[in-house]
């Protein structure tokens, strides 16, 4: 089947064949839904001299390999992104310099810091979404053609905001973002997810309400949307992290859900259960125990196969993988009684 043109016959995902992303059978021992890379983490402490640790980042196909736009946390602590380049999605060459945005309005000001990017195209144009600083977090837009120059765009939103997710094609004629609003405060105001729309990018609006935290209690201290939504032939599926309280601390799983294709603000099927969470070591042990965080996602539409990257314990950054028919299967089979 020809890579980049085809459309999905043999499994639910719509879009490009990718025959080269990463891809490990799951354990013949194993009837997990979701199975970890066998080489995780595939990127640990230190990824370059000065960078403590790269987590929560965003892949996307590029050239004949792959390009990411990586959380970086610098030895000082600072998180700021970084393009990483890699011919097979496993082994990751991480530029040691900045991005750096260009062009935005100079009231905005240089963003101080920018973490959990997410990454899509739409048209011609790479987006880049990324929680930045304000007077407070919020959304930060960019878009590049060569992940060279990076064109700054408004802010999505007013403060306070994280995971700006963009779909990955304008849904009814507008560019469409599922967001996570939330109160001041580190650990207080949580949000739920939202879904808006905007003509330009700028002016975002018709804001709806798609997921709130709970009922279940992995999810009931907050949820936010992860990967760029990936479509399917039963809608949108969105993986997205719940996040539950213990007397020790939190706990970060990834969980799903199917939204409608053409108004995705309304909820198809929820699952009642995570597809993951911390157990394998460098989820549970790290700068921030008990975490995994879902923020990109390679699929083959041609095998069903999806390729999911996430952040494990704020610390390095794991690779899992999923036949997007079964997740599909599970989420409805599992999902929340309305
Ligand atoms: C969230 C974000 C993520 C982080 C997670 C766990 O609020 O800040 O970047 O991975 O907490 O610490």
């Amino acid at each position: 089947m020809k890579t980049g043109t085809s459309r999905a016959i043999k499994s639910l995902l719509v879009g490009r064949s990718l025959p080269n992303i990463p891809w490990e059978r799951r354990p013949a021992e194993s009837t997990a839904l979701v199975w970890r890379h066998s080489g995780n983490p595939i990127i640990g402490l230190h990824p370059f001299e000065n960078a403590r640790s790269a987590y929560n980042s965003c892949v996307m196909p590029w050239a004949d390999g792959f390009i990411g736009i990586f959380r970086v946390d610098w030895l000082c602590m600072t998180p700021y992104l970084h393009v990483g380049h890699s011919r097979d999605g496993l082994v990751w060459k991480i530029n040691k310099t900045p991005i750096r945005f260009t062009g935005g309005d100079p009231l905005l000001g240089e963003p101080t810091f920018a973490y959990d990017p997410r990454l899509c195209k739409i048209g011609d144009k790479y987006y880049v979404t990324c929680c930045n600083s304000y007077h407070g977090s919020t959304i930060g837009q960019a878009w590049t053609k060569d992940f060279k120059v990076f064109h700054q765009l408004e802010n999505a939103f007013l403060p306070y905001n994280r995971n700006g997710v963009l779909f990955p094609k304008k849904i009814r004629g507008k560019f469409a973002m599922l967001s996570r609003p939330m109160g001041l405060g580190m650990a207080i105001n949580y949000g739920d997810i939202f879904y808006s729309e905007s003509a330009d990018l700028a002016y975002w609006g018709k804001h709806r309400i798609v997921i709130t935290r709970g009922p279940r209690k992995w999810e009931r201290v907050k949820i936010g949307p992860g990967p760029v939504p990936i479509e399917t032939r039963e809608g949108w599926l969105l993986l997205y992290h719940g996040v539950s309280d213990t007397c020790d601390s939190f706990v970060y799983c990834m969980g799903a859900a199917l939204l409608d294709l053409e108004e995705p603000w309304k909820v198809l099927h929820r699952c009642q259960f995570p597809l993951m969470s911390p157990e394998a070591l460098y989820e549970t042990t790290g700068y921030v125990g008990n975490v995994v965080f879902p923020t990109a996602a390679l699929t083959d539409s041609a095998t069903g196969r999806i390729a999911i990257y996430y952040g494990a314990a704020d610390t390095c950054t794991a690779l899992a993988y999923a036949h997007a028919d079964e997740v599909v299967a599970y989420v409805k089979k599992n999902a929340q009684k309305k």
